[in-house]
């Protein structure tokens, strides 16, 4: 039986964590544990001998970290090794599968870190290819907190062999992947990409893992895997330990095998007895996974379901009959852009259209740089808009989600450029029901354009839940049957049981006050069952009409949508009666711009500002407001990490301009930080992620770099007279050398305080290694180093 046969058969056991073995074994700090598959193959050996002793169908073999960027020119041979002993000892049993074991290759991709995207996929593909050779059954790309670096993996895996692909991400207990990604989301982008199944690791107890398992089983087609530590870390004699025995872990694994993940096994401090029990205390448990049929797509932070409540989708980012897009277009000027696209998010869009097709515009590079850069402001779900397959192909492979594909038709050479894209992809498709024949007169033949499409796309293995149907509102005032045809459509492909969509504006070409038109269409659209509107959202009369449609439809509960939206528009009506100068929407300024991660308006901004006030006043009165508000949001979960980074890049680019004019220093802070990654350890992403904010908000940041010997942190501490030393461990290895540096500070500079951070640190743990702070994300160090700041004033 091949392991995808029989994922689909009972539950599937993985192995526990080989981490743990190895350095139980003697792994030292630092040795990088893939180098014992030359250095001490028997070790490795029996450590994956006895996990499939234990009962685990499947042993990841030791290759987590083998990567280019950490073994160069021996990255294969590791790979290779590492294979090849676990395959050994598979061979001892029956049924048994080895699977090349990948994780992150350690830095983030831009634009929150400096990986290219397509380096990424370069670095996976090396160890793939070896694994591949070296006769692996499977891979597991496993522990990512970005989904963005997932997906470079698994099309790492897709572009370089056939093997069935494993992918399990590492979430919070707030539900949430480092970078923001919910469940639904990653669920979304992953089935996409034709994962074979998928789940969550690490950081977590099973117990805090349910409730993101349940919602994963949920939404899911395809086997959940679910692979939590033994419980959290504790310290015990200088030593981390997991505080759930093998039994209590095996019981709440059961909890989860009854809420239907099938794919189980465990992560960071579970040895083969944990396995053990975990077979016996799941089996016979097992319940099929069911095809949800689920249309969804998803930004990198949430997924937006097409279904029963109607969506909308902004129109503004397209250049037909926008002169300022066009010129911004061909100047190259993506700050335009970038304001429609916050614009419309504002306004309440659900999802944005982007098209940036203009004949005389390489569009591939464009609308790739669009898609990216409109990223950075928004955590929408994008929509591409265009008939260039290699445009299309180019946004796809970038974006950071499931996109909407905007769109096929039933043209079979579009189709036959279409649907493999988004099969090798993912994504939603808007099909056009029109063919070489144009667009059809009636309703009818519109649907007999749909249902081509629909056994074409199954061809290419694409299910129908993953089309939506536009029947194409065309001018009525060019054709007074325009709009009942497209109603017609709406409502038959409805009853039919199939998702709609319309360019709604279309319908007023060559009209007079459009709007009161579309507005009309539009209700007729929603009443007929239009399930995803492509919609102007600054038009006050579309998202009226929206919101009023919501409530008499019943779709809004209690009306509450409704009331929130026409007490705001109350307000604004008001403040504008009230205000001497209309309020100009358009009039944003520096704080707006750093709130919304608008880099180059910002620096405009703060040009702008320096005509009139002095740098203190703009730092004080914008920057730092702006800064608090989104570490106030980032603190309430309303903002995540990408869009802190792009804010404190936007303070950035306004502060380099205004300190072009400071005559002297006052104004940054007194308090100063050495900052490291402690010996032992070579992850550096939350680190820098720490000092980038640190030095935000004016501290001045001493970065002593990863791998850093407690001596040399002390050193620098004391030289420096730093008031503050952060320090960050990845690792359950190297939480130990974290506290070797704060009792080595405590002896030689005690006035100097600590703040520690890392995946495996929790509260408790940081007290039980004696620093003053736990920095359980970037800006609860800020708040602790400005607390610091207030103190020594
Ligand atoms: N179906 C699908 N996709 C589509 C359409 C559709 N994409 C494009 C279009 N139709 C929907 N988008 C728009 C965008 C702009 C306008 C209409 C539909 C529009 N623009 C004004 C004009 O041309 O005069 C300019 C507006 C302004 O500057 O304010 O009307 O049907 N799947």
């Amino acid at each position: 039986m091949t392991i995808l046969e029989k994922i689909k058969k009972q539950i599937v056991y993985l192995d526990g964590g080989t981490g743990t073995l190895l350095q139980e074994a003697g792994l030292a700090l630092g040795e990088l544990p893939e180098e014992w598959n030359l250095s001490r193959p028997d070790d490795v050996y029996k450590i994956n001998y006895n996990y499939f002793a234990a009962g685990a169908d499947v042993v990841y073999a030791n290759t987590f970290g083998a990567n280019s960027l950490k073994f160069g020119e021996r990255t294969a041979e590791i790979v290779t090794a590492g294979v090849s002993i676990a395959k050994r000892a598979a061979a001892n049993f029956k049924d048994k599968y080895v699977a090349l074991d990948i994780g992150s290759v350690g830095k983030l991709l831009k634009p929150l870190g400096p990986l290219d995207f397509e380096d990424a996929v370069n670095i996976f593909k090396t160890t793939v290819k070896a694994g591949a050779e070296a006769g692996a059954d499977l891979v597991v790309i496993e522990t990512m907190n970005d989904i963005y670096e997932a997906k470079a993996a698994v099309l790492a895996v897709k572009e370089s062999c056939n093997l069935p692909v494993f992918v399990t991400m590492v979430f919070g207990e707030d539900a949430k992947t480092m970078t923001g990604t919910s469940p639904e989301a990653a669920v979304a982008v992953l089935e996409g990409l034709g994962v074979d199944a998928l789940g969550i690791n690490c950081s977590l107890a099973p117990r805090q893992m349910k409730d993101i398992a349940a919602r994963m089983v949920a939404c899911a087609s395809v086997p959940v895997i679910v692979k939590p530590n033994a419980g959290l870390p504790e310290e015990r004699d200088g030593k981390t330990v997991y505080n759930l025995s093998a039994e209590d872990f095996a019981s709440d694994m059961a909890e989860i095998a009854d809420l239907g993940a099938s794919v189980l096994g465990g992560c960071c401090g579970t040895t083969p007895r944990y396995i053990a029990d975990l077979i016996q205390k799941t089996k016979g448990k097992f319940k099929p996974m069911q095809k949800k049929k689920i249309t969804a797509v998803a930004s990198y932070t949430h997924a937006v379901e097409i279904g029963d409540i109607p969506v909308l989708i902004g129109e503004r980012i397209n250049p037909t009959g926008k002169k300022r897009l066009k010129q911004a277009l061909k100047e190259n000027d993506m700050a335009y852009i970038l304001g429609e696209a916050v614009a419309q998010a504002e306004k309440g869009a659900h999802i944005l259209d982007v098209n940036v097709g203009l004949p005389e515009i390489d569009e591939p590079a464009v609308l790739e740089r669009a898609m990216c850069e409109i990223q950075s402001v928004t955590d929408l779900p994008l929509q591409i808009d265009t008939s260039d397959p290699i445009a299309m192909e180019r946004a796809l492979r970038r974006y950071n989600g499931k996109a909407l594909v905007n769109s096929v038709n039933g043209k079979t050479e579009v189709m036959q450029a279409v649907f493999p894209l988004v099969k090798k992809y993912g994504g939603t498709v808007i099909c056009l029901t029109l063919d070489e024949g144009g667009i059809p007169e009636t309703a009818e033949g519109r649907i007999k354009i749909a249902k081509k499409i629909i056994a074409y796309a199954e061809k290419y293995d694409i299910d129908e839940s993953q089309l939506i149907f536009d029947p194409l509102a065309m001018a009525v005032s060019a054709d007074g049957g325009a709009a009942i045809a497209a109603l017609g459509a709406i409502k038959t492909l409805t009853e039919m049981g199939y998702h709609t969509s319309l360019g709604v504006s279309n319908i007023s070409f060559g009209l007079p006050n459009r709007d009161f038109i579309n507005g009309t269409f539009f209700a007729c659209a929603l009443s007929a069952g239009l399930k995803a509107a492509i919609i102007n959202p600054n038009s006050q009369e579309m998202i009226k009409t929206y919101r009023a449609y919501l409530a008499i439809s019943g779709k809004d509960k209690n009306c509450l949508g409704y009331i929130e939206y026409a007490s705001s528009v109350q307000a604004e009506k008001i403040t504008q009666t009230a205000a001497v100068q209309k309020a100009d929407e358009k009039q944003h300024d520096l704080h707006y711009f750093i709130v919304k991660g608008i880099k180059e308006e910002a620096a405009a901004a703060a040009e702008k500002l320096l005509q009139t006030l002095p740098p203190m006043e703009i730092i004080n009165g914008y920057i730092i407001p702006a800064l608090n508000e989104v570490g106030d949001g980032f603190e309430k979960k309303t903002i995540f990490l990408p869009q802190l980074l792009m804010s404190a890049e936007a303070s950035a680019a306004a502060f380099e301009v205004i300190k072009t004019k400071f005559s002297g220093g006052g104004e940054a802070k007194k308090t100063k930080i050495v900052i490291a990654t402690v010996k032992g350890d070579i992850h550096d992403i939350g680190k820098n992620i720490v000092k980038t904010l640190l030095e935000n908000y004016g501290f001045k940041v001493f970065d002593m770099g990863r791998d850093v010997p407690p001596e040399v942190i002390v050193d620098k501490a004391i030289e420096e007279r730093a008031q503050i030393v952060a320090l960050s461990a990845l690792m359950t290895t190297t939480v130990p050398s974290m506290r070797d540096t704060i009792a080595l500070l405590k002896q030689r500079y005690l006035e100097c305080k600590t703040v520690v951070g890392g995946a495996v640190l929790n509260a408790e743990y940081a007290k039980s290694i004696g620093a003053d702070a736990y920095g359980k994300d970037a800006m609860e160090t800020v708040r602790f180093a400005e607390s610091v700041e207030a103190s020594i004033i």
